[in-house]
C-alpha cells in the first residue's frame, strides 16, 4: 500500500506540476516560496523594505535583491520611508534629503525576488509577495484574493502578521485571526499535521508596552521548543510562567494581551506543529508620530531614526525551518524509495524461488505422492498408466524454463526420478518381494524368531520384523491384482496367515497339515511362475516346521513338566494334592500332545485317578498307640454336618486297632473319658475333638490334643493316608 502510496503522490506532484503551468499562479517566479499573510496596514510593504534595508549586510542572514521590478518596488518605498529625493545633478544623479513618508497601501500584488544567504553558506532564491492587505479580509472576495491565497497554498511557509494596534479593536481581532485560521484550514484541514512551517509575526511590537529590544523578537527560544508540542493553555503557561517574560511584568502583559487575543489561532496551531514561532519585532524602532488621517488609516511619519528591531529573525526561522524540512522530507523520500526499490528487488528475485518451491515442485511431488499412495506407498504397485503420469510430471519439471534456465541444479534430480519410473519393470518388483520372503523364510527356519503367543489373551506378540514382514507382503499385494506380483504375494500372505494361526493354536496339529496342503496346492497350481525364494519358504513351513516343532514342545514340555512333577509331588498338603493339583494337571493335560507326550499324560490321568480314590469311601484301621493313664476314647466317624449317635457301646484304650470308613468330606468325632469320670458311650465325655474338615482323616493321624482335660494320645493308622495321596509319577 505504502508503494502505491509513493507512486500516487509522484503522480499527483506530476499532475499539480501541470495545472500549474496552465493556469495564472505559474506567473510566480520560481524560489522558496515565503507567503506573509497580512491584513492591509499590517506592515508588509514597510517590513520588506526595511529588512532588504537590514540584511545587506550580516552573518546570518543577507538578501540581496535579484530582478528589476524588485529593486524599483523596493528602492521607491525605501525612498519614501528614508525621505531620499533624487535630482538630475549635471550628468549624476545625487540623493537628496526629502520628506520621509510611509508607502501607500499598495495596489496590486508584487512578488519580490531576493536571494538569501544563509549562515554565509547557501544561496537560496527566494519569492515573497507583496499585495494590499484587503486580499485576505475575510469579507474580500474576488480575483485579487483568489490569487493570494493560490501563492499562499503554494507556499513553503507562512509569516502571520499581525498588528497590536487593533488589539483595542475586538471584533476587528476577531475578524484577522478567523482570516489566519481560514488559511490554515485550506493549508490542511483541523487536527492534520501542518506540512510547512508557520509563525505569527506581531508587526509594530514598539507600540507594545514594555518592549524593549532584540531579546524580545523570539517567544519561544529553541531550548523550550517543546512547548509547543501541550496544548494552548498548557503552552501560554509555560509562556508566561517563564523567566524571560514573567520578569518583566509589563511585557508580560503584553504579551498575555497578544496570547489572549490570538487565542483561536494560536489553539489551531500550538500541538499541531513544532515548526512554528512567535516573533515581535518592528519596522521602525521607535512608534511614528501621527500626521493624519486616510480613510480608517491614520497616517504616521516615520520616525527620525529607523532602528529595525528583529526584522530579520522571523526570515531566517522561515527559511531554515523550510530547509530543515526539505531535508528531512527528502530523507523521507529517499528512504521511501529506498524501501520500494528493495521490496522490488526482494520481489524480484524470489518469484523464481517462489515459482519453483511453492508452485513448480510442490505440484510435481504432489502428483508423485497420490499416485503412491493409491499404490499403498509401494512403488512396485504402481500401474503403467499411474507410472506414465509420475513420469510426464517430472519429466515437464525438469523441462520447464524455470529449471533450465535459472534453477539448473534441479534438473538431474528430477531426471533421475523420472528414469525411475520409466525403466520400472515388475523383475525388480519381484525380486524386492522375494526378499521379504526370503526374510519370511528366515524367521519360520528359527524356533526362538517365531513370534510369541500371550498366554493372557492367546494373541501373538509380533516383534518389529515380523510387522515389517507382514505390511511389505500388504504392500506388494495391492494395485494391479493380475500380476505375478500380486499373485505371489498373496500367497506369502496366505502362508503368514496360516503360521500365525499355527502359532496361536499349538494343540492343534491340523494348523501345520494346512499350510503343507496349501504349499504343495500352490506348488502345483503356479509351477511356472513359484520362484526359489518361494520354495524354500515352502519347504521351511512343511519340512521345517515337524522338526521345530517337536524340538521346541517336547524342550518345552520337557522343561515344564519336570517342574510341574517337582511342584505336585513336593507339596505335602492333602488339599492341594487332591484338589488343587488335579484341577491344574487337567489344564496342562489339555495342552498337551497325546502324540508326543503320552507319558506325561498317562502320569497325569494316574494321578487323577489316585486323587478320585478319596472320593470313595475307604478302610482305614486305627491303631491307638497312646492313651494314658487307663483313659480311653469313642470315636465316631459322620457324614458330614451330622452330629454323632454315639451308638457303639465300646471303649478304646491304649493298644487297641479299630476299623473306620472314611471318604471326602466324612467328620470325625472322638470323645475322651477319664478314667475318674463316668462313662456315657460318649454322649458325655471328659472332652472332646471333632475332625470337620474335607480331608478329616489327616488330622486323625498322629499326636491328637486334649486340652479341657490336658492330655494327649497318639494315633497310627493304616495304610497311613499320606501315603494315599496321589503322586505323579
Ligand atoms: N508603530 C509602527 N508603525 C508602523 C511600523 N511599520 C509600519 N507602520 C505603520 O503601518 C502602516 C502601514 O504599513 P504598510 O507597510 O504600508 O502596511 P501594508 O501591510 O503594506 O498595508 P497594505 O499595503 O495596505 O496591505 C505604515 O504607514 C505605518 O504607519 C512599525 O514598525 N511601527
Ligand atoms: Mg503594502
Amino acid at each position: 500500500m505504502k508503494i502505491l502510496g509513493l507512486f500516487k503522490k509522484g503522480s499527483k506532484a506530476v499532475s499539480k506540476a501541470g495545472k500549474k503551468g496552465g493556469d495564472k499562479a505559474a506567473a510566480w517566479p520560481s524560489g522558496t516560496k515565503i507567503g506573509v499573510y497580512g491584513h492591509t496596514n499590517s506592515g508588509k510593504t514597510v517590513y520588506f523594505t526595511v529588512l532588504n534595508e537590514e540584511s545587506k549586510m550580516g552573518r546570518d542572514l543577507q538578501l540581496s535583491i535579484t530582478d528589476d521590478a524588485t529593486a524599483g518596488e523596493i528602492l521607491s518605498n525605501y525612498r519614501n520611508i528614508w525621505g531620499v529625493a533624487t535630482e538630475m545633478g549635471t550628468g549624476t544623479m545625487v540623493d537628496t534629503r526629502g520628506e520621509k513618508k510611509f508607502p501607500e497601501p499598495t495596489t496590486d500584488e508584487i512578488p519580490l525576488q531576493f536571494n538569501a544567504i544563509i549562515d554565509g553558506e547557501d544561496k537560496i532564491p527566494i519569492v515573497v509577495l507583496d499585495y494590499n492587505g484587503k486580499a485576505v479580509s475575510i469579507t474580500e472576495t474576488g480575483e485579487l484574493k483568489e490569487r493570494v491565497n493560490g501563492y499562499m497554498l503554494q507556499a513553503d511557509g507562512i509569516m502571520f502578521f499581525y498588528d497590536p494596534k487593533i488589539l483595542g479593536a475586538e471584533l476587528e481581532t476577531k475578524a484577522h485571526v478567523s482570516s489566519f485560521i481560514g488559511m490554515l484550514e485550506k493549508l490542511a484541514p483541523l487536527k492534520k499535521k501542518l506540512h510547512i512551517p508557520v509563525s505569527l509575526v506581531i508587526t509594530k511590537a514598539d507600540i507594545l508596552p514594555g518592549f524593549s529590544g532584540d531579546d524580545q523578537t523570539v517567544l519561544v527560544s529553541s531550548e523550550n521548543e517543546s512547548w509547543l508540542s501541550e496544548n494552548f493553555d498548557a503552552f501560554q503557561d509555560m509562556v508566561l510562567s517563564s523567566n524571560k517574560i514573567a520578569s518583566n511584568s509589563a511585557w508580560a502583559g503584553s504579551v498575555r494581551n497578544i496570547l489572549f487575543n490570538l487565542r483561536d489561532f494560536l489553539k489551531v496551531v500550538v500541538g499541531r506543529t513544532l515548526n512554528f514561532q512567535i516573533f515581535f519585532i518592528s519596522n521602525t524602532g521607535s512608534t511614528p508620530e501621527k500626521i493624519g488621517a486616510d480613510v480608517g488609516r491614520s497616517i504616521y511619519a516615520p520616525p527620525a531614526r529607523i532602528r529595525p528591531v528583529g526584522v530579520k529573525a522571523p526570515l531566517y526561522w522561515m527559511i531554515n525551518t523550510i530547509r530543515r524540512a526539505k531535508r528531512v522530507r527528502g530523507l523521507k523520500r529517499f528512504t521511501k524509495v529506498v524501501a520500494t526499490l528493495s521490496i522490488i528487488w526482494m520481489i524480484l528475485v524470489s518469484i523464481p524461488y517462489l515459482w519453483n518451491t511453492v508452485w513448480l515442485l510442490p505440484r510435481t511431488i504432489h502428483i508423485e505422492d497420490s499416485v503412491l499412495a493409491s499404490a499403498n506407498g509401494n512403488f512396485y504397485n504402481t500401474t503403467t498408466k499411474d507410472r506414465s503420469l509420475v513420469k510426464d510430471a517430472w519429466r515437464k519439471y525438469s523441462q520447464s524454463w524455470i529449471i533450465s534456465n535459472i534453477f539448473p541444479k534441479f534438473k538431474n534430480p528430477a531426471d533421475r526420478i523420472r528414469t525411475r519410473y520409466e525403466e520400472f519393470n515388475l523383475a525388480e518388483a519381484l525380486e524386492q518381494l522375494d526378499l521379504t520372503i526370503i526374510r519370511f523364510t528366515a524367521v519360520v527356519k528359527d524356533t526362538s524368531l517365531w513370534p510369541k503367543m500371550n498366554p493372557s489373551d492367546k494373541s501373538l506378540l509380533m516383534t518389529k520384523e515380523h510387522t515389517s514382514i507382514e505390511d511389505e507382503l500388504n504392500n506388494f499385494h495391492a494395485g494391479d491384482d493380475n500380476t505375478e506380483l500380486f499373485r505371489r504375494s498373496g500367497r506369502a500372505l496366505t502362508y503368514w496367515e496360516l503360521y500365525k494361526n499355527s502359532i496361536l493354536n499349538p494343540a492343534d496339529t491340523s494348523t501345520w497339515e494346512t499350510i503343507r496342503q496349501q504349499v504343495l496346492q500352490d506348488q502345483n497350481l503356479y509351477v511356472a511362475e513359484i520362484s526359489n525364494a518361494e520354495k524354500g519358504l515352502g519347504q521351511a513351513l512343511m519340512t521345517g516346521q515337524k522338526v521345530t516343532k517337536e524340538k521346541v514342545v517336547a524342550q518345552k514340555a520337557g522343561v515344564e513338566f519336570d517342574n510341574v512333577i517337582e511342584n505336585v509331588n513336593g507339596n505335602s498338603d492333602p488339599d492341594y494334592r487332591i484338589n488343587k493339583a488335579v484341577r491344574e494337571l487337567r489344564q496342562i493335560r489339555g495342552q498337551l500332545n497325546p502324540e508326543l507326550q503320552g507319558n506325561e499324560m498317562a502320569m497325569i490321568d494316574r494321578y487323577i485317578n489316585a486323587a478320585k480314590a478319596f472320593d470313595e469311601r475307604r478302610k482305614f484301621s486305627v491303631r491307638i498307640q497312646k492313651l494314658p493313664d487307663q483313659d480311653h476314647v469313642h470315636i465316631e466317624v459322620v457324614t458330614k454336618g451330622k452330629d454323632p449317635g454315639w451308638g457303639e457301646i465300646s471303649q478304646y484304650f491304649e493298644g487297641d486297632e479299630i476299623e473306620i470308613w472314611w471318604k471326602k468330606g466324612y467328620e470325625i468325632h472322638i470323645a475322651y473319658d477319664l478314667v475318674t469320670d463316668q462313662c456315657a458311650w460318649g454322649k458325655t465325655a471328659s472332652d472332646r475333638k471333632v475332625f470337620d474338615s474335607e480331608l478329616s482323616i489327616f488330622d486323625l493321624n498322629g499326636e491328637i490334643r486334649f486340652s479341657n482335660v490336658n492330655k494327649s494320645i497318639s494315633i497310627r493308622m493304616k495304610p497311613d493316608p499320606r501315603e494315599l495321596l496321589p503322586k505323579l509319577e
